[in-house]
This record gives C-alpha cells, sequence and structure tokens, in this order.
C-alpha cells in the first residue's frame, strides 16, 4: 500500500480549520488536522512543501516509522507549527490504519471503557448575572459541566473568556477583523478580589452536582495563584485551569504545596516533554494537550499512559478553534482511555460546520458520543470546502494599565 497524494485546505464556517487528506493507491484516504488558531498558514505551508513531498511512496500502515522520521528528521525539534503538521499526519495515517481495519479506531486502542464522555461547553457574561444565565442555557441543554469566565468590576476590559455574542458557538475566541490583535487591559488584584465571590454565588446558585471549572489562562504569579488557589477550595471547583504560565513548572509546586484545589494544564505544550514533570512529579490532576498540538495520536496515546501511571487525568483542549477531525481523533482516546476525565467541546452546532465535515458522532446529555463507523468516523466534503477560503484573524492581546505586555 502506498500514499499518492495528499492535500491541504484552508477555511471554514467562521473558522480557518487546517485539514490535510491522504491518498493511497487504494482508493481509501484519511484525513488529519492541523488547525494552530491564528497561525493557520504555518503548518499548512510546512506540510505543503516539506511533508507531503515525503509522504508519497511511503507505505501509510507504517505510521510509527512516519512519525519518527517526521520528528527525528526535523532535527530542530518541536514547536507548535511543526507538531501540529505532524499532528495532521499521524491522524490521517490512523484513520487510514481503522478504515482498513474496518474498525473504529476506539477499537485498535483497547476498545471502549465508556459510552459517553463527560464534556464541558463555555459559559461566559460580561458580568455575574449575564454569566449565570449563560450557565443556565447549558445546564437546560443537559451540560453536567461548564467552565464559567465573567466580566470584572472595574476592569478596563473585558476579563479573559468572555464573549459578547451570547452562547453560540462561534469562534469567539479570534477576532477575524484582521491581523492586528486588539489590546485588552488586565488587573490581577481587581480579578483576585472579585472571583472568588463570583465563583461562591455560582456554586450556591447551581448546588453541589454542577461540575465548575475555571481557566485562568496563564495570568496569575506563582504567589498569587497559590493564594487565591487557597480561597476558591470551598467552591469545590472540578478544577482551575492554566492558574500561571505554562513555561514556569515550579509554579505549580509552589501552588501544591498550598492548596488542594485541582490543577489543569497543557493546551499550550506540544510534546510529551512539556507534560513529563508535572506528570512525574504530580504537580497536576488534568493534562489538557490536544491531539493536533501534541503531534498526533501516537504521541498524544503515549502522554495519557504516562498520566495513568501518575493518576492524572485527561481533560483535552477543545476550544472554539478546534476542528471536528482533531475532536474525533480526541473522542476515540476519550472512549477507550482508562483515565478520561472531561473533554472541552465547542466544535458542532452549525448546519454548516456539518456539512463540512459529516459525521455521526454525536452530543448528548452532556456527553459525547463516539461513531461506530470505520476510522476517525468524520468526513470532508470537499465541495463545502471549495466555499470557504482563509480570513485572516487574531487574538487580543493583553496589557497592564501602565501597558506592560502581559500574558494572552
Ligand atoms: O487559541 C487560543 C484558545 O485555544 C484558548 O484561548 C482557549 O484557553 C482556552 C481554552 O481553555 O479553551
Ligand atoms: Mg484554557
Amino acid at each position: 500500500m502506498k500514499i499518492t497524494d495528499a492535500k491541504v485546505f484552508i477555511g471554514g464556517p467562521g473558522k480557518n480549520y487546517v485539514t490535510l487528506k491522504i491518498y493511497t493507491d487504494q482508493g481509501l484516504y484519511g484525513l488529519g488536522d492541523a488547525t494552530l488558531n491564528n497561525r493557520e498558514t504555518l503548518p499548512a505551508i510546512y506540510l505543503r512543501d516539506y511533508i507531503i513531498p515525503n509522504l508519497i511512496g511511503k507505505d501509510p500502515r507504517n505510521s510509527e516509522d512516519i512519525w519518527q522520521f517526521l520528528y527525528r528528521g526535523a532535527y530542530f525539534r518541536r514547536g507548535p507549527i511543526a507538531m501540529a503538521a505532524f499532528g495532521a499526519v499521524d491522524m490521517a495515517l490512523w484513520d487510514l490504519k481503522a478504515k482498513l481495519a474496518q474498525m473504529p479506531l476506539y477499537q485498535l486502542f483497547g476498545g471502549k471503557s465508556r459510552e459517553g464522555a463527560l464534556i464541558y461547553a463555555h459559559a461566559t457574561g460580561s458580568d455575574l448575572e449575564q454569566l449565570l444565565d449563560s450557565i443556565s442555557h447549558y445546564q437546560e441543554q443537559g451540560y453536567k459541566a461548564v467552565r464559567v469566565q465573567c466580566g470584572i468590576p472595574d476592569m478596563p476590559s473585558a476579563s479573559y473568556g468572555v464573549r459578547d455574542n451570547g452562547n453560540k458557538n462561534d469562534d469567539y475566541i479570534t477576532d477575524f477583523s484582521g491581523i492586528r490583535p486588539k489590546v485588552e487591559i488586565w488587573d490581577s488584584e481587581r480579578y483576585i478580589r472579585y472571583m472568588p465571590e463570583a465563583l461562591a454565588k455560582i456554586r450556591d446558585k447551581f448546588g453541589p452536582d454542577l461540575k465548575i471549572l475555571h481557566d485562568v489562562h496563564h495570568r496569575l504569579t506563582p504567589r498569587e495563584a497559590a493564594a487565591f488557589a487557597k480561597t476558591l477550595e470551598p467552591i469545590n471547583l472540578y478544577w482551575l485551569e492554566d492558574p500561571t504560565p505554562a513555561e514556569d513548572q515550579n509554579a505549580l509546586r509552589m501552588l501544591r504545596q498550598h492548596s488542594t484545589i485541582p490543577i489543569a494544564i497543557g493546551e499550550v505544550f506540544n510534546s510529551i516533554y512539556d507534560c513529563h514533570t508535572l506528570i512525574k512529579d504530580e504537580l497536576i490532576d488534568f493534562i489538557r494537550v490536544s491531539a493536533t498540538y501534541a503531534g498526533g495520536i501516537t504521541p498524544t496515546k503515549r502522554i495519557v499512559d504516562f498520566a495513568g501511571f501518575h493518576n492524572v487525568r485527561t481533560g483535552f483542549h477543545g476550544a472554539p478553534s478546534h476542528s471536528p477531525i482533531s475532536m474525533a481523533a480526541q473522542a476515540h482516546l476519550n472512549a477507550w482511555a482508562p483515565n478520561f476525565g472531561i473533554q472541552e467541546y465547542l466544535v458542532l452546532g452549525t448546519k454548516e460546520c456539518d456539512a463540512l465535515f459529516p459525521s455521526d458522532h454525536r452530543v448528548e446529555n452532556g456527553a459525547f458520543y463516539v461513531s461506530d463507523a470505520n476510522g476517525l468516523g468524520v468526513d470532508f466534503d470537499e465541495k463545502e470546502a471549495s466555499k470557504y477560503q482563509y480570513e485572516a484573524g487574531s487574538h487580543p492581546i493583553v496589557r497592564l494599565e501602565d501597558g506592560t505586555m502581559w500574558n494572552y
């Protein structure tokens, strides 16, 4: 069996999905995702200029060797651009492998450990009242878990993760008006003062069963995060995400010494080496890598297995920019993983997205049910794809009130 060709597509309904399609001499094709939010053209160029010419003629069944070829062969290793490109190839090869075996992909990992996999949505509000309404909206749809983000009184700009367009499933994190980012102003003191009170009111209103998650988006210093985490303990969060900058892994050591709050981190990690110390030293409770940025299913499955040795559960990234192909790859891992925790989920919900990526995966009552179709169980409609093209977008950047750059 040989790879005969591969193509990269960029675009989607209000999102710049980067989709790889690998063709073979047996008529089967595999699909992979290389969407690197706000830098989408870069993995696409890596795929087109280097990777695809090297794939032609290779046996797609040798997915491990092809992954090692891409990773070791690059010499200058890692980084999100390269790993997203490798991730797309790896997903497409697993898709092909499972199609060849005529099985849903999870069967190749060891079958299902569960039926529905718990998911969480993003509830947001520019103030607490709006946030409470947004949480009710998701609860009414059957969600058992929500990430809650809220505007902070007297903060000059919206705080992280606050939508200004209700509860729609669009990529509200990206501003598609151009490549130059808007500026948001951040104040950690006001945030630390207000957020515990807001979270306590949420717990009071929704009772003990709602799983409440909150994302700090890397904005606190280690000492601030430790103090903040201690005050949140009575609220019983499901997790506190990215409390400190992801590069400073010692920060979590400090946090652990001061608080028992569950910590989730890893959406910006792109290799097992980024996760290694945090998992081995049991400094986190949930690992948040995504199958795209971590380099595909092959390395992500290794991370999941390693995490399992240390009681760390999965909580894969699934931001609004996340492609249904990457989500399908994660859904198969979620169905299998003995140490599954939760899945962030903001993909479906639009007719256009379902038309571009037809699948029988389904969401019901706050859980994701993986399709039993062969392979990843998601297709890609090229005719639909021809309606879309790349649109430049950006995340906001963040500054303190005196103009100092801060972490987005
Ligand atoms: O592109 C950036 C997003 O992926 C990120 O802001 C989303 O923090 C995020 C989350 O938890 O989904
Ligand atoms: Mg996050």
